[in-house]
């Protein structure tokens, strides 16, 4: 059974451990005799992707925050542009506050440093952290409060006399883009009931605040007039403009099927921004097409085989996509992996499209269905390491057990082994 773990050889420098220091030790890990680039880094299970340029070489690097363990995973980008080659920079997670669920960097007021919009610690809320470079290059997030009492630490809007949250389910991954294209950031996120779309949009420019502020008001309560089912992934699309889609919005028996990933793009170079929908029962991403207006989005088509042009998107399961550039070229590329933590895939899970297109017109191509994680130690679920000489050279080995390896179809149930 021996084949049914992965074996890697250590190559351990000599270095002597005093008392409680516990610096980190750069352990060269091979895996079939080639060096594992990201070892360090562990593995990713249901990550998510922001770009950021953490060492100012106009080169964009990569934040990324798994929901899994919460954890902040920098990797700055080291190859020639259009290639996937990072080295994972632990040295700048100290500089990110504690983080929980989701985390996406936007700079919200266009100050050239990527803000911090994140899910808070009133669930299903957002919490926005503003960067700031201090004298010595280093950037530091504080967080925003809000002048008023009834929720002063996370996005809210006035309505109907009462403070209300800009909702985000703490599932969810919403997207914060600005959808109108007049220069500040818009929220689109699913409501409570996991059917429709809210359009916060906002009025920082329009009503002349400044470019720090942000006023969200909601000011379309069905985006793109489709309607999710409430007991399924079926999404329903509206007859016209003006009206949802869907028919079982007030017939449902409770039994909420919320969960939703949420990527506004315009994926078919049209000038209007469409969706990438994943849905926390599926495997596959629901390609929205917008045929409304700038002003206005309707969505006229469903494409559940996105991209039908080349491999379609299927990773068990939420999945989640990313518009990110992940070659370090300067053009956004996509990220498709899961939005499950728990029992999500995590092997073959982290999906990178290269964009042959450019950013208005992007063009994906599936490149690898590993990426980052290739490179790293990933042991999948439940790993348990163990220590011992392999090969009798006198040099400790690494044995891990996997207790869960779950694939787009299967459960692989696996006995943990050490000795
Ligand atoms: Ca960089
Ligand atoms: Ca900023
Ligand atoms: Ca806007
Ligand atoms: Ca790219």
């Amino acid at each position: 059974m021996c084949n049914r773990f992965i074996i890697f050889f250590l190559l351990f420098f000599s270095r002597t451990i005093f008392g409680q220091n516990f610096d980190q030790i750069d352990i060269p890990i091979l895996k079939n005799s080639n060096v594992l680039q990201l070892s360090a880094a562990g593995g990713m299970r249901s990550p998510q992707f922001s770009n950021i340029d953490f060492n100012n070489d106009k080169i964009s690097d990569l934040f990324v925050f798994d929901r899994n363990g919460d954890q902040i995973l920098p990797f700055v980008h080291v190859g020639a542009p259009g290639t996937t080659d990072y080295r994972y920079a632990p040295e700048y997670i100290s500089q990110f506050p504690s983080l929980k669920s989701w985390a996406l960097l936007v700079d919200y007021n266009h100050d050239g440093l990527e803000d911090i919009f994140a899910s808070g610690d009133v669930a299903n809320c957002i919490e926005v952290w503003r960067a700031k470079k201090s004298s010595d290059n280093r950037i530091t997030y504080k967080k925003l409060r809000f002048n008023h009492s009834t929720f002063p630490n996370v996005l809210s809007f006035l309505y109907g006399g009462f403070y209300t949250q800009v909702f985000v389910s703490w599932l969810d991954i919403p997207a914060i883009i600005d959808v109108d294209g007049d220069g500040d950031l818009d929220i689109a996120s699913f409501e409570a009931g996991g059917g429709q779309v809210v359009l916060y949009k906002n009025r920082s420019v329009e009503d002349n605040l400044g470019i720090d502020s942000l006023d969200y008001y909601p000011v379309d309560f069905c985006w793109g007039k489709f309607t999710e089912s409430q007991t399924n992934e079926i999404i329903s699309l509206g007859k016209n403009k003006f009206t949802c889609g869907g028919t079982d919005l007030s017939t449902h028996d409770g039994l909420r099927h919320t969960g939703s990933t949420l990527t506004v793009l315009d994926v078919n170079g049209d000038g209007l921004k469409d969706a990438l929908i994943g849905d926390v029962s599926n495997n596959n991403i629901s390609y929205l097409s917008n045929g409304g207006t700038t002003d206005l989005a309707f969505m006229t088509a469903i494409n559940t085989k996105f991209p039908s042009d080349d491999v379609p998107i299927s990773v068990k399961d939420f999945t989640a996509t990313y518009f990110v550039d992940a070659d370090g070229d300067g053009i956004k590329d996509l990220i498709a992996t899961t939005n499950n933590h728990l029992t999500g895939q995590n092997i073959d899970h982290v999906w990178f499209y290269k964009n042959n297109g450019t950013n208005a017109v992007p063009d994906f191509q599936l490149k690898t269905k590993n990426f980052l994680i290739d490179e790293m130690a990933n042991f999948y679920g439940g790993a348990d390491p163990a220590f011992g000489d392999i090969n009798g050279d006198g040099l400790l080995d690494l044995v891990v057990g996997s207790t869960q390896i779950v694939r787009g179809d299967s459960i692989e149930k696996k006995v943990s082994h050490s000795y």
